[in-house]
């Protein structure tokens, strides 16, 4: 039977379903794991699990009235109940829109909307949120007859005057058709119900389909809900024509205003023919009958602007009486499995081409929108690692430099310095030695020893000699002084250039030093001292050597002013010789230890700069990880999306 197909395919649609659920899933909470979901992308993807499990396949019938169309619903989908379900008569039956479905939470039941909520607000949707707006009626599964007894309430009708039926937007008092349905009294039949909704389990509404059967009659355009709803939302729909009536003008506008404009690309519609057992002229041949089947089908296809093969003929009452009596032969004539086949194939096949591109949809924007603040964010940590580790590079390098030079530079100091040390020595002895030549001790034993000369000397001879011999001494002995002092400068100044060029030390010029003034002076005081004697003393005779006695204690004492001068003034010159050097030397000791340090914290930062980059590369594996993954996660729903496709339902059915 072509419903079991039905079933099957429903089931496998189902399958895939759940597995696109399941990893659209997948995506959404490891997104929501790894933090990188925003609330935008968060709604998307919960609608599109939201629309994923309350999947829906919708399926409306629509026609003028009496076209048949519950009598197709009977014939495709509750044949096995043996008798009509919905009811079907000739004339108006069907008087509002009737849903049918499953909802477990519910029993079986039919539930219907009273007429008058037509002067309430609210849009169908809304009275199906208020299950106090409706009048429910049970559904006794094992009897068929109390079935069919229930749901003949769905072509209850009440009637009402002109003004009730205006006041619900039943009828336009000003229309031909109106006037010709009002009664002599005045009053006219409208539905007594506005909407039906019927649960029932049957194994097709389990899976998720939804039938809806809509009266004929102006009736669709009386409910907004219809046209602006349900029909956009049908998955397919089913358009029937009957072969008695042929096509109408009231059948054209209804295909024209409600059915044309809302189908697209992916949606399935049909046309059904219906009633073609009219045309089994027993008179006629068979294929005289099926050329006259064709040539309604041309121009009913002709008239909808469809080609032939979108029109499909049949017979529903035969098919449904077919099946209830299992008349094979019959059922084939009725021509029912052709629609039910081409419903089948089309129907789950287009449903799930627009569930897969609605979810392909959501899913893409939600991995390109990741993938882009990903590949961003990757971007970012790349840029920083980059100039983190030039700049480590770099620092390595100055470093390492810094580091050899200072090193260098206080290894060379450090020698630098042995050596000024040992300068200090050669200084203090060169410094000792002069203070022995120039010092006061020195001159007070010349001095004393002339003086020791001249007491033993009676004649003027020896005390010219002695005298002779004093100046002499200190002469030679300022002489030696200069020498020295010129040797200490020189020393000082080689000195002071060599720090000046290995250290970086400012060039000093070490002040010059001459104890040439304190020989002049003493030549003076040689040159009294003769003139005195070659005037007075050569003369003297009695008495001479006391008054030489004294005389040379006032010339030795002279000399020791100018000795104690020259000293003073080269202790002086000694201080200001060696005082910058030692200057010198502590500030760059000082200098170089500034530098050991801020090299030690270059040093140091350089090891916080490892750990950053450290951290960075261990955030761009994650990143790299999240972007795999994701892309895992993507493959994976695409698995989902594309495997079904790949096999259509035709394949596996022919
Ligand atoms: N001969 C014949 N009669 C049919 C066929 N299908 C339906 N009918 C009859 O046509 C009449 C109308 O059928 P319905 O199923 O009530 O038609 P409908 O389209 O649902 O009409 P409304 O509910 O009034 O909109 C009923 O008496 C059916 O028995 C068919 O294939 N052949
Ligand atoms: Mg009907």
């Amino acid at each position: 039977m072509q419903s079991t197909t039905l079933v099957d395919e429903f089931e496998h649609y189902s399958t895939w379903r759940e597995a696109v659920y399941v990893r659209v899933e997948a995506l959404r909470d490891w997104l929501d794991a790894q933090e990188l979901s925003d609330a935008e992308s968060e709604m998307r993807l919960n609608q599109l699990l939201g629309r994923l499990q309350e999947d829906k396949l919708n399926v409306a019938f629509v026609a003028e009235f009496s076209r048949g169309k519950s009598e197709l619903i009977n014939a495709i989908f509750f044949s096995d109940y043996r008798q009509r379900v919905l009811p079907s008569s000739a004339g108006r039956t069907t008087m509002c829109p009737t849903e049918l479905f499953f909802d477990p939470l519910h029993r079986p039941s039919l539930r219907l909307l009273p007429i008058d909520t037509k002067t309430r607000e609210g849009s169908i949707v809304d009275f199906k949120r208020d299950a106090d707006a409706w009048t429910e009626f049970p559904l006794n599964l094992d009897s068929a007859e109390e079935m069919s007894a229930t749901l003949m309430r769905l072509a209850d009708t009440l009637d009402v005057d002109a003004a009730t039926a205006e006041a619900f937007g039943l009828i336009n008092p000003d229309d031909e058709e109106t006037a010709r349905s009002l009664e002599r009294d005045g009053s006219i039949a409208i539905p007594r119900w506005r909407h039906a909704l019927i649960n029932f389990p049957h194994p097709l509404l389990k899976q998720g389909l939804v039938i809806l059967d809509t009266p004929g009659l102006n009736a669709i355009g009386t409910e907004p809900e219809l046209t602006l709803n349900m029909l956009p939302n049908a998955h397919a729909v089913l358009f029937l024509l009957a072969a008695d009536t042929g096509v109408t003008r009231s059948d054209i506008e209804i295909w024209r205003q409600y059915i044309a404009p809302v189908q697209g690309t992916s949606r399935a519609r049909l046309v059904v023919l219906n009633k073609i057992d009219g045309l089994w002229d027993e008179l006629k041949t068979e294929a005289q009958i099926d050329a006259e089947i064709a040539k309604q089908v041309a121009s009913s296809a002709v008239l909808l602007g469809l080609p032939p093969s979108q029109v499909y003929p049949v017979s529903a009452q035969k098919a449904l009486v077919a099946k209830i009596r299992n008349d094979g032969a019959l059922l084939e004539k009725s021509r029912l499995p052709g629609l039910e086949a081409a419903l089948t194939q089309e129907l789950i096949p287009c449903k799930q081409a627009l569930v897969s591109e609605s979810s392909q949809a959501a899913v893409e924007d939600v991995v390109i929108k990741t993938t882009e603040l990903l590949e961003t964010r990757l971007a970012t940590i790349q840029d920083q690692v980059d100039e983190l580790q030039g700049l480590r590079g770099k620092n390595r390098d100055v470093i390492q430099h810094m580091m050899v030079k200072a090193n260098e530079d206080k290894q060379q100091f450090e020698r630098g310095l042995e050596q000024f040390n040992a300068l200090r020595n050669v200084f203090a002895t060169q410094v000792e030695a002069l203070r022995q030549r120039l010092g006061m001790e020195a001159l007070r034993n010349e001095v004393r020893h002339t003086r020791q000369a001249m007491e033993k000397s009676h004649f003027s001879v020896g005390l010219r000699e002695a005298m002779s011999h004093f100046f002499r001494q200190v002469d030679g002995n300022l002489d030696a002084s200069a020498e020295t002092i010129k040797e200490i400068r020189a020393m000082m100044t080689a000195m002071y250039q060599k720090f000046s060029d290995e250290h970086g030390l400012a060039a000093v010029n070490p002040p010059d030093h001459s104890l040439h003034k304190y020989r002049k002076e003493m030549a003076r005081l040689e040159r009294i001292f003769d003139d005195r004697f070659n005037t007075v003393f050569k003369m003297l005779t009695v008495g001479q050597s006391q008054l030489t006695a004294r005389f040379f204690e006032t010339l030795a004492s002279k000399v020791v002013q100018v000795f104690e001068l020259a000293n003073s003034e080269t202790e002086s010159w000694l201080k200001a010789l060696i005082a910058p050097m030692e200057t010198q030397v502590r500030e760059h000791k000082l200098q170089l230890k500034r530098r050991l340090e801020s090299v030690s914290r270059i040093h140091a930062a350089t090891e916080t700069l490892d750990e950053r980059i450290a951290e960075l590369e261990a955030s761009i594996g994650t990143v790299s990880d999240q972007l795999d993954n994701l892309a895992r996660i993507n493959l994976r729903i695409a698995d989902a999306l594309a495997d079904e496709l790949n096999k259509p339902a035709l394949a596996r059915t022919a």
